[in-house]
């Protein structure tokens, strides 16, 4: 008998990127997400492009290394501004909660995948099973925010004490240790560590997006339609 097959990680993750591209029809405006998940979706939409099975499809990219990895593939690319509305984007999360609201922002590119997502009809998200939390912000890992660069620890102190009680704590996100990391917009990201769940989201979000020297932040509630998860055990669709 041969061993059991142990998927990796990633081979999960290629799982529910073409599980996703399943739901793309040719002449369809899409939004192509960033990270490793959805990486993987822009690679088959090229191989599907090449091989003449999909066509007439237009890209809008969620950052500039998506928009490079789909210009290197052959895929024609657009913008909001053209396309304002777009038929389905599918793209990946760092956290996904029982409602599927999202945190997403781990590559930095919240603010345009924000930007996109929000415009389209049908936003497919796209994570392996690791990706399942029972609170946003249960992994462990942030939520990170959008700021403008200009007195960041101002803001980031700011952000820090709005969610004291969660036991916050603003980190500058850096590129390495003297370096900020800057978004494809020219902004900064302060990664909010929290020890204890935000409560209302609605209201977290709110409260962040009111703060003057914020640009955007993490969670999307209420914005994936779909949800694909690709676990040891097969594929689950959650749909809203
Ligand atoms: C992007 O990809 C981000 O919003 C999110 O941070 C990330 C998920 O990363 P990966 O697919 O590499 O696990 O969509």
């Amino acid at each position: 008998m041969s061993p059991p097959v142990v998927l990796s990680q990633d081979d999960l993750k290629k799982i529910a990127a073409y599980k996703a591209v399943e739901f793309i029809e040719s002449g369809m405006v899409l939004g192509l997400g960033t990270g490793s998940t959805a990486k993987h979706t822009v690679d088959r939409i090229g191989e599907l492009l090449r091989q003449g099975k999909l066509t007439n499809i237009v890209g809008i990219p969620t950052s500039k290394m998506t928009q490079e990895q789909a210009l290197s593939l052959g895929i024609p690319l657009s913008d909001l501004d053209s396309h304002p509305i777009v038929d389905l984007a599918i793209d990946g999360a760092d956290e996904v909660d029982p409602h599927l609201n999202l945190v997403k922002g781990r590559c930095g590119s919240l603010l345009r995948e924000k930007m996109v997502e929000g415009a389209c009809k049908k936003f497919v998200c796209i994570v392996d099973e690791s990706k399942l939390v029972k609170h946003l912000g249960g992994s462990g890992l942030a939520l990170p925010v959008e700021i403008v660069p200009f007195c960041w620890k101002f803001t980031a102190n700011k952000l820090q004490n709005l969610f004291q009680r969660s036991g916050c704590v603003a980190k500058l996100r850096n590129d390495c240790e003297w370096k900020p990391f800057v978004t494809d917009n020219g902004n900064y990201i302060v990664d909010l560590y929290l020890k204890k769940e935000l409560g209302d989201l609605q209201i977290a979000s709110d409260v962040i997006l009111r703060l003057a020297g914020v640009i955007e932040h993490g969670m999307f509630l209420d914005m994936a339609t779909t949800v694909i998860v690709a676990g040891e055990l097969g594929i689950t669709i959650k749909n809203k």
